[in-house]
């Protein structure tokens, strides 16, 4: 069943959901999520409003998070099986909701085929499929195999053998003392570009002695693929190819800007351009999604090539804005800017992907210290914003979770204390529990002030109004320093929103035109007199025309 170009578009600007099927919900019994779990409760997520699901990684995969594929085309044996998944995304598509998959392709695992076969032997048919280089240049250029602790050394050059294949990196992560900051593109860059000039200048002997040290970007179990062989473009094309005809409807890029190095942004686009026009072949209206932590003006050319790319730095501002009470229109200013960017480097029509906090980042509850107050903010700021807002798994129900380690940060969610059925146990964990705070979604569920009833009441409203879809964003100006409001536009109707992100409360001017009051946090934010609004700290108000 596939959904009409009119759905697609709806479900594109609706809500999405980051789901990690491992820790959702637990269909045998095993203490693992898996895809039959997950397809239980769709009536969940349905009632809850979610538009699209984003599965992080689900294929076979030595670790607990999977980003390092074993193979691109089977399901992990724990999360299912592939009739499994087509289950899954028909379920899906019935309750119109998009669903895609995390595509990993800037590298492999250890244990993927084609590394096994690659470093076998230099003369092996897979070998271009990775980039290697030999020990005296490593050396040269003050580059260290994974035997160091300071991976900013530019750690990222690894020799095959059991060091690497049986590195840890949770222990790893717990000894490093500096953090690991693989954003250190001009580094990067510098010790990389070297690396392509003079191939022939090494002695034989030396390249002879040390044919097997091979390029990984993040991880000594991950070796990046070579993108300048063709053949390794035509294995991902036809990997992306092979799940739309499964009926997937797109996919989030994992590491999209790293496929060149060094990081080379004319031929990471052009790269991009290809796979969408093989994927095309199978799905004319594929969405993609990149992952490029950067900033937003560097970020934006991939938009000439991919329909969204998280809005990172929009994240960063949403959330210092709701934990410092800061300036509203300073937030709109920064918003604008970000958007004009897109709209700058873009020739197609920009689905601005906005988030709170994703996988790689601490939880936005642990973040706001349990201030539900502030949540209700943050996701009300979310939600009403143009674009393609996700919410990851758990944070509608306030889930905690912080470093030491990322496993922390993708913790069981929490259905139920009472009912254990289906819960996750897999990771005992060291957050998201009742002792500290945290609230079971049944018992939220039956609490109309709960805050996954302000996420529940919020998306419905976006998903019921055109202007909160499709509609474009006019800042109103205001003298109040914590006041964030505007409007939204389409065709001709409007949608005043106004957020209060200071403690007081505020008197809020209301135009002529809005009267009619479809959300507000507390009950006695009200219209008073001559269209003035007393809005509680914290809160927010949306108000349709009369
Ligand atoms: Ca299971």
């Amino acid at each position: 069943m596939s959904l009409t170009p009119e759905q697609v578009q709806r479900c594109l600007h609706g809500v999405g959901y980051e789901i990690f099927v491992q820790s959702f919900f637990d269909s045998n019994g095993d203490g693992i999520g898996d895809l039959n779990g997950l397809r239980q409760k769709l009536d969940y997520l349905s009632d809850l409003g979610i538009t699209l699901i984003w599965l992080m990684p689900i294929h076979p995969a030595k670790t607990y998070h999977k980003y390092d594929v074993e193979d691109y085309l089977n399901i992990h044996p724990d999360y299912g099986t592939l009739d499994d998944f087509r289950h899954l995304v028909n379920e899906c598509h019935q309750r119109d909701i998009l669903v895609i998959l995390d595509l990993v392709a800037n590298h492999t695992s250890y244990d993927h085929p084609w590394f096994r076969q690659a470093q076998s032997d230099p003369t092996n048919a897979y070998r271009d499929y990775y980039i290697w280089t030999d020990s005296e240049r490593v050396k040269r250029l003050g580059l260290r195999a994974f035997d160091t602790p300071d991976v900013n050394a530019a750690g990222l050059w690894h020799k095959v053998g059991p060091e690497s294949e049986h590195f840890d990196w949770e222990e790893f992560e717990k000894r490093s003392k500096t953090p690991v900051d693989l954003d250190q593109d001009d580094r990067i860059t510098s010790k990389l570009s070297l690396t392509h000039e003079d191939s022939s200048a090494n002695s034989t002997q030396s390249n002879r002695l040390y044919t097997n040290t091979y390029y990984a970007v993040f991880d000594p179990r991950m070796p990046d693929l070579n993108y300048d062989c063709e053949r390794v473009q035509d294995e991902i094309c036809r990997i992306g190819q092979t799940w739309l005809e499964l009926g997937v409807d797109g996919f989030r890029l994992d590491a999209a800007k790293y496929f060149y190095k060094p990081p080379h942004l004319k031929s990471n686009i052009s790269w991009w351009t290809k796979f969408r026009q093989a994927l095309s072949q199978i799905n004319p209206s594929v969405y993609l999604l990149g992952e490029v932590w950067d900033l937003s003006s560097r970020i934006a050319p991939y938009l000439r090539s991919l329909d969204s790319v998280f809005n990172f730095e929009l994240a960063d501002l949403l959330i210092s804005c709701v934990l410092n009470e800061g300036n509203g229109s300073s937030l709109l200013n920064a918003y604008q800017r970000i958007a004009n960017i897109y709209t700058r480097e873009s020739s197609r029509s920009v689905i601005d992907a906005i988030f709170l906090s994703n996988h790689d980042q601490n939880r936005l509850m642990s973040v706001l210290s349990n201030n539900v107050s502030k949540a209700k903010l943050a996701a009300a700021l979310l939600l009403t914003l143009p674009g393609l807002p996700f919410v990851y798994y758990g944070e509608e129900i306030g889930m905690l979770g912080m470093k030491p380690h990322d496993k922390y940060r993708r913790e069981p969610f929490l259905w139920s204390t009472t009912q254990t059925q289906g819960q996750t146990t897999w990771l005992e964990p060291l957050y998201t529990k009742v002792s500290n705070g945290c609230t079971p979604l049944d018992q939220q569920l039956s609490d109309p002030n709960s805050l996954v009833n302000h996420y529940k009441k919020l998306i419905h409203i976006r998903c019921q109004s055109d202007v909160l879809l499709f509609g474009s964003l006019k800042p109103v100006s205001t003298r109040i320093r914590c006041l964030c409001i505007y409007e939204r536009e389409y065709n001709t109707k409007s949608v005043f929103i106004a957020h209060n992100l200071g403690h007081r409360t505020q008197r809020v001017m209301i135009p002529d035109n809005y009267r009619q009051i479809t959300f507000s946090t507390n009950s006695e934010s009200q219209i008073v007199t001559n269209g003035q609004v007393n809005l509680q700290g914290f809160s927010t108000i949306i108000i349709q025309t009369k």
